[in-house]
């Protein structure tokens, strides 16, 4: 009998008697407790779910090979070369051990082989659950040169598990396609799974694993392939994110310990001002970052500041440096595997394990000065940076202070080009961010002015990607923005920190041509949210609005098309596809629009629709926006060509 399987079943039937009962009607039931929601997240969750048991396997050292194939009909399969999930006969359950993985609910991911899986988070609920809310699931073992299968329709078996022939190989196979009932979407989206994957490729180093999908045909004709693997891992991952900036120093520097605690570290430093830390507990991202961040923040601190007293190169500077200053230009990368990860804060993505704090710190600190000793000539240009950066601080601070004086001063310190709105609570009151002066002419008569405020922007607002803190404070158009929504910068424990306590509108709307230019603005608004007031774009509170492309008239008739699709259906509709016969209108800009159609279409709350903008990927997000707003135009040009027939960006 195999160990794994008997510590599952003494797990099982104990501690967690009341969830075998429940069975897996429960998770149909209730599948937003065990997958976030039901939506497009949650959708995507299945595959995370049945990935991670790869993963987990390789991290066991049995797997070297995961392949994930999205399939035509939006299902997916998963095939790894680990060990296989043990087929052996369990007496007592009276059935197969790949039954009862696949058909009893493991909660919290205690049925787990001394890796480090994840409690209380989302991930680790478990290959059963998938099994659950999928309306057909078939898994394939290839272990002991014989091949096993079982099936099943929404977690019920069809069949006890068969052989069904002879193998040289090993590894499981499961593919599933989510049930249309539980899930209101059902279309899997490529990038996002590429971008998980290769993030896990990157954290996890020297696992091959590759994206087939046969929904999509390359100019060949073949299913769209792609292949992540990272020799380098984590050294490799902060390269890549860098790898349209300009360095500051030539290779990025690894860490890496255990002191019961595995510690995995990358930071690179780059010219620009920005901070990127990503941090990741048992592969997870956590965007609210916690004790590891915490422990790594002090360390480089500790140690930068030490090197840089010890130097002597401090001696001329008048002002204090500051935590932040260390980490301008910083790009890191931090990953650390804890047992029992205690998960906090809103998202429940923050870590709370007091001890990882220390075991990181610990660490970083060892290995950093190890390294500033070794290089003298990257610690001097380090060194130089964070001086430069204190200076720019101050600066900042001062033309911060002018912007939120002027506020004080001025009246309503509201921007004169705003049109506000009557109502004052937040919670009910949009505003629109509109390009150019025409526009907003259309939108502030268009709008219903009870709850929605127009603020018209002109020409191209300030690229922050390129440009220093204090800069930005001298920019009108940011000025605006920043006063109009009533947020201030402060500093709260020696970090930037963004208050948005006064902040007068709980929708923020981008309403941008739908041409080039403005998509050019578009990006240019996102990349300043995006670095500097990331908690509103979590809060879910900036939008996009969504202007029509189309008004398509035939006689009396007059329909919007927002898309190519609905442009071919209405002209069906309308004349039988016949172009010719109908006067079809190409909106190219807002200001093409009256203000009666302009609300019609894109402002009225009961018939426009908006896209919410959302952050999937942090990591993959910085490195859009570092190379949309960079210095190289290579990789931009690449981007946009590759992007072109889409024409949106999803950040
Ligand atoms: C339980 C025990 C063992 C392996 C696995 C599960 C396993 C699960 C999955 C899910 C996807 N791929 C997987 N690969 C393995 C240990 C088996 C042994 O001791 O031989």
């Amino acid at each position: 009998m195999n160990e794994t399987i008997e510590e599952t079943k003494t797990n099982t039937y104990s501690a967690e008697s009341i969830q075998v009962l429940e069975g897996l009607e429960a998770v149909r039931k209730r599948p937003s407790m065990y997958i976030g929601d039901t939506g497009i997240k949650g959708l995507h969750h299945l595959v995370w779910e049945v990935v991670d048991n790869s993963i987990d396997e390789a991290l066991a050292g049995y797997c070297t090979r995961i392949d994930v194939t999205i399939n035509e009909d939006n299902s997916i399969t998963v095939a790894d070369n680990g060990r296989g999930i043990p087929v052996d006969y369990h007496a007592k359950e009276k059935r197969s051990a790949l039954e009862v993985v696949l058909t009893v609910l493991h909660a919290g991911g205690k049925f787990d082989k001394g890796t480090y899986k994840v409690s209380g988070g989302l991930h680790g609920v478990g290959v059963s659950c998938v099994n659950a809310l999928s309306s057909h699931l078939k898994v394939t073992v290839y272990r002991d040169s014989k091949i096993y299968e079982q099936e099943y329709t929404i977690g019920t078996p069809l069949y006890s598990v068969r052989e069904i022939g002879t193998t040289d190989r090993r590894g499981t196979t499961v593919e599933f396609l989510p049930d249309a009932t539980i899930f209101t979407v059902t279309e899997y989206k490529h990038e996002t799974i590429a971008t998980r994957l290769r993030e896990l490729a990157f954290l996890n180093r020297g696992i091959e694993i590759t994206l087939t999908d046969l929904r999509e045909k390359d100019d060949e004709g073949k299913p769209l392939y792609d292949e992540f693997y990272s020799e380098g891992g984590l050294k490799e991952f902060v390269e890549y994110l860098d790898s349209t900036r300009e360095k500051l120093i030539p290779e990025a520097i690894y860490m890496e310990g255990d002191k019961g605690i595995p510690v995995q570290v990358a930071l690179h430093y780059n010219t620009s001002y920005t901070e990127n830390v990503f941090s990741y507990v048992n592969n997870i991202n956590t965007i609210e970052g916690g004790t590891h961040v915490s422990g790594f923040r002090a360390a480089l601190t500790r140690t930068l500041k030490n090197y840089a007293e010890k130097s002597g190169m401090l001696e001329k500077l008048k002002i204090d440096i500051s935590g932040d200053d260390f980490r301008e230009g910083l790009t890191a990368v931090i990953s650390v595997k804890v047992a029992e990860p205690q998960f906090e804060g809103q998202t429940k993505t923050k870590l709370g394990n007091s001890d990882v704090a220390g075991a990181v710190s610990g660490i970083v600190g060892d290995m950093l000065s190890h390294y500033l000793e070794e290089h003298p000539k990257e610690a001097r240009s380090i060194v130089n940076k964070v001086i430069l950066a204190a200076q720019a601080r101050h600066a900042a601070r001062k033309a911060r202070e002018m912007v939120q004086r002027k506020n004080v001063l001025g009246g309503t310190g509201l921007p004169g080009k705003l049109a506000d709105c009557a109502d004052s609570d937040p919670g009910k009151c949009e505003l629109y961010l509109v390009e150019g002066d025409s526009a907003g002419g259309s939108a502030k008569q268009g709008r219903d002015r009870n709850f929605q405020a127009i603020l018209p922007l002109r020409g191209k607002i300030l690229n922050v990607e390129k440009a220093q803190e204090y800069k930005i404070y001298e920019n009108e158009e940011i000025k605006n923005m920043i006063t109009a929504l009533g947020v201030s910068f402060g500093t709260a424990d020696g970090e930037k920190a963004l208050n948005m306590e006064k902040l007068r509108y709980h929708k923020v709307i981008i309403m941008t041509d739908a041409d080039v230019d403005g998509s050019h603005i578009r990006t240019l608004i996102l990349t300043f949210f995006f670095r500097y007031m990331k908690d509103l774009i979590e809060k879910g509170y900036l939008y996009i609005a969504q202007p029509p492309l189309y008004l398509i008239k035939k006689g009396k008739e007059q329909r919007y098309c927002w898309t190519e699709d609905d442009r071919e259906r209405v002209v069906k509709e309308l004349a039988g596809g016949r172009e010719d016969s109908v006067h079809i209108q190409r909106y190219k800009g807002l200001g093409e629009m009256n203000p009666e159609q302009l609300w019609e279409t894109t402002m009225d709350p009961g018939t426009r629709s908006l896209k919410q903008v959302s952050i999937e990927s942090a990591a993959e997000t910085d490195h859009l926006f570092s190379m949309l707003m960079g210095d190289e135009v290579g990789p931009r040009r690449e981007f946009i060509e590759k992007n072109a027939k889409y024409a949106k960006i999803d950040i």
